[in-house]
């Protein structure tokens, strides 16, 4: 510490001491509500939630890119969670931050989300391209099958109709239920440190950042969690609260099939069960827990170690196993040794990332920051990013390039080996009709990609391939929202831990200089991946590295500083008073009509000779103890005929007294819904309902419900009740 920052610090410590005394209800200690006054200044606060369930079975889900993770079933329903911010005297500036239990944002989903909503009519005239944040919670266990570009697609076989309208339905839903929940409210936030619920996945990379700028730091991963409060005017109940902390959404493992939204949509559960019929929380209360800088996070936070027999940990370098390769090394979550797909690990992440923010929440009468000052302003534009030349810091003038993914991407990550498995098929082309016809398109980087990528090595150059149609995004969304002194930073990558802090310090610094917070001081969060996925975004120290993510961070050596250059550049239209937005750039290709598609509908149900859809051919036993798991079994049909979206395919109900009342549905992380075809020709399936009952559950006599929809080889689709024996839960 040199002797001016000591002297800094002592006089923001006596400025602090002093108007602690002068302002005893600013800063009231806990149990001391009443006093607290200050509550920052009024904004027009909305929340809104809707389902976006897609297709949970036959379909490649979004994530571990792994042609082989098909859905075959649902453990929780995925959400969309909506939060507007405006401003009280002027309704046209607010924003919409969309938090999508999805894998990302998406170019695709976007442009659905943009239609979805101008299509609702003149009241939502003030919502469009500038202030809709589309994130995604960065879950792998969702379908995917909407992807705007090609290479996304190839796994889940091309562009799925269904998958893609469930999200942007729900999306646009969840928009309409804030915005006609907007009254006027304050906001506050706060932050804290959650441990054990992310390590660094990609040290070795990140020791290549100078020592000095790690020495900034206490964790070479971020542990904060920042959670901003939605209070409601009236009577200062809490409408909602949004989250940022960085961890990836690979808990459950590349080969769980269920749908589910990962150890984030735990969290968000837990939270939003927590208040339920609290006296400080509204009926409709939201909880959104969004990606932070995710990059080289992992959930997995007992390390990753190596499935071959030996007990060691994978390499630090290379994170390769004895034989020299990559697909035996795994990372462990803190339950590993259940060897149930990674549930108990996802539910524990969740639990951990729940915990710290409900006693956060707890705390935020006392300890919170109020959000101050009205304005409220967005910027959004699109950046080619084709050879996009601007100056580094030290005036040296570098580029961008078109998108390519190294060599390193094909290995995968400890938690999920050999993305793309493809690109290992040395044997020639796998079992994928969409990569048999796309990959005679693949083609030999053009001498400037090759130079411009230095030095990745350039294994897929998808930048420069637009047949049948782009592959990846060389167009990307540059956005950036502000209230009061908050600001977010929407990336479309997943940033890595100091490309984020990078960023966030960029924009911080900038926006003191240039003085657009008044006198509260900027407090900066990065919120992603959103808008389209342009994969990852490193360090270009990180990058000579080429881990992972380095060989994902699509745009060169430079990407970082490009999109740290590209977000200054425009944060003067966050200004109190600025009315102009930025040139909104080229349009990015909307794939959405000339997409391929190889998967198949469903063709027709039937069921076996002598039985019916929904009847239950395999009871639950007469009796329970809590702790176990309740299966019935019924016969079944496509779960894809009808998504069920708002409502369930599955439902655990509690007699009360001559009634039966729902006590769990799809929502319930407790409950699994599993779809298995048993005659590929007829048309036959069975659908078995688990319920894993716990010590919180309430004795009493329960069944066990199915709710199907069944597709006749002519006709319409019929709906259909499974309703199973009863059975007591002691
Ligand atoms: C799922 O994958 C994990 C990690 O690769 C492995 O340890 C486990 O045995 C697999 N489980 C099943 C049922 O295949
Ligand atoms: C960003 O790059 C442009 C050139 O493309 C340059 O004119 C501008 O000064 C840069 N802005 C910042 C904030 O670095
Ligand atoms: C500016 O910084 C970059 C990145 O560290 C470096 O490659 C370049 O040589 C520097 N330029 C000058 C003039 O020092
Ligand atoms: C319940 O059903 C699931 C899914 O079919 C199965 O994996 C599990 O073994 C069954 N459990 C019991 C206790 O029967
Ligand atoms: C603070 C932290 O999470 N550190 C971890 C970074 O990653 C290495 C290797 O995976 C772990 O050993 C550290 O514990």
């Amino acid at each position: 510490m040199t002797l001016s920052t000591v002297t800094l610090v002592l006089v923001a410590l006596l400025a602090f001491a002093q108007l602690a005394v002068a302002s005893p209800s600013r800063f009231g200690t806990r149990g001391d509500h009443k006093q607290r006054a200050a509550k920052g200044d009024k904004y027009l606060i909305g929340v809104g939630k809707a389902d976006i369930t897609g297709p949970v079975v036959e379909i490649n889900f979004g994530g571990y890119a792994s042609t082989d993770q098909v859905g075959t079933g649902l453990r929780q329903r995925l959400y969309s969670r909506a939060f507007i911010i405006g401003e009280v005297g002027n309704p046209k500036n607010r924003f919409v931050y969309l938090v999508l239990d999805t894998q990302s944002g998406d170019t695709a989903l976007r442009n659905g989300i943009l239609e979805g909503v101008a299509a609702l009519g003149s009241a939502y005239s003030a919502y469009g391209k500038s202030n809709i944040a589309v994130t995604g919670t960065h879950s792998h266990s969702g379908p995917g099958a909407w992807f705007n570009y090609l290479l996304p697609q190839v796994t889940s076989l091309g562009f799925n109709k269904q998958s893609y309208q469930a999200v942007v339905d729900g999306a646009v839903l969840s928009i309409k239920r804030a915005h006609e929940s907007l009254q006027e409210g304050y906001l506050d936030f706060g932050t804290t440190k959650i441990t054990g619920a992310n390590i660094n996945r990609s040290l070795y990379a990140y020791l290549a950042n100078p020592a000095a700028e790690r020495a900034q730091y206490a964790d070479d991963v971020d542990k904060e969690l920042t959670l901003l409060r939605f209070q409601r005017a009236s009577d200062l109940k809490s409408i909602g609260v949004l989250t940022w902390f960085p961890t990836h959404g690979t808990s459950m493992l590349g080969n769980n099939t269920h749908v589910s939204g990962d150890n984030k949509g735990v969290a968000a559960y837990l939270f939003e069960q927590s208040v339920k019929g609290s006296s400080g929380a509204t009926d409709g209360f939201v909880a959104g827990f969004s990606q932070a800088n995710v990059g080289d996070t992992t959930p997995n936070v007992l390390g990753a170690y190596c499935d071959d027999g030996s007990g060691q940990m994978c390499t630090l370098e290379t994170s390769v196993c004895g034989d020299g390769k990559s697909q035996s090394c795994h990372g462990r979550g803190p339950l590993f040794q259940k060897l149930d797909l990674g549930v108990s690990s996802c539910f524990e992440i969740g639990q951990r990332q729940f915990a710290g923010a409900r006693s956060l929440y707890d705390s935020l009468d006392s300890t919170s920051t109020p959000v101050v000052g009205s304005t409220i302003r967005s910027f959004h534009y699109f950046q080619d990013m084709q050879y996009y030349k601007f100056p580094l810091s030290n005036g040296t003038v570098v580029q961008t390039c078109p998108a390519a993914l190294g060599y390193s991407f094909a290995a995968g990550t400890s938690d999920g080996p050999g993305a793309f498995d493809f690109t290992q098929g040395d044997s020639g082309a796998p079992n994928n009709p969409l990569w048999q016809v796309v990959s005679g398109l693949l083609r030999v980087p053009s001498a400037a990609q090759t130079a411009c990528q230095q030095p990745k090595p350039v294994l897929l150059d998808v930048g420069e391939m637009s047949a049948p149609y782009a592959w990846s995004p060389n167009i990307v969304d540059v956005q950036t929202l502000r209230v009061g002194q908050f600001l977010i930073i929407v990336s479309p990558t997943e940033a890595s831990t100091m490309a984020g802090r990078r960023w966030r310090d960029a924009v911080k610094s900038a926006a003191t200089s240039l003085s657009l917070t008044g006198s509260a001081s900027p407090y900066v969060v990065i919120g992603g991946p959103a808008n389209t996925y342009a994969h990852y975004v490193v360090t270009p120290e990180e990058y000579t590295i080429q881990r992972y993510e380095g060989a994902s961070t699509l745009y060169g050596m430079w990407t970082l500083p490009a999109f740290i250059n590209l977000t200054l550049q425009a944060l003067p239209h966050l200004a109190p008073g600025a009315t102009s937005s930025p040139a909104s750039g080229p349009s990015p290709p909307d794939n959405r009509k000339n997409s391929l598609s190889f998967q198949t509908g469903v063709v027709v149900d039937g069921t076996p000779i002598g039985q019916s859809f929904g009847q239950c051919t395999g009871q639950p036993k007469a009796q329970y103890a809590r702790g176990a798991v309740v299966n019935a079994t019924f016969v079944g049909a496509n779960p894809r005929n009808n998504l069920r979206l708002e409502g369930t395919f599955a439902a655990v109900e509690r007699k009360d007294g001559g009634a039966w009342k729902r006590a769990k549905d799809d929502e319930d992380w407790s409950l699994v819904y599993t779809w298995t075809r048993t005659n590929f020709v007829l048309g036959y399936s069975s659908v078995t309902i688990g319920w894993e009952t716990g010590a919180e559950d309430v004795a009493g006599t329960y069944r066990i419900k199915y709710y199907g929809d069944a597709k006749p080889l002519i006709g319409s689709i019929k709906p259909f009740e499974g309703t199973s024996g009863e059975f007591s839960l002691v």
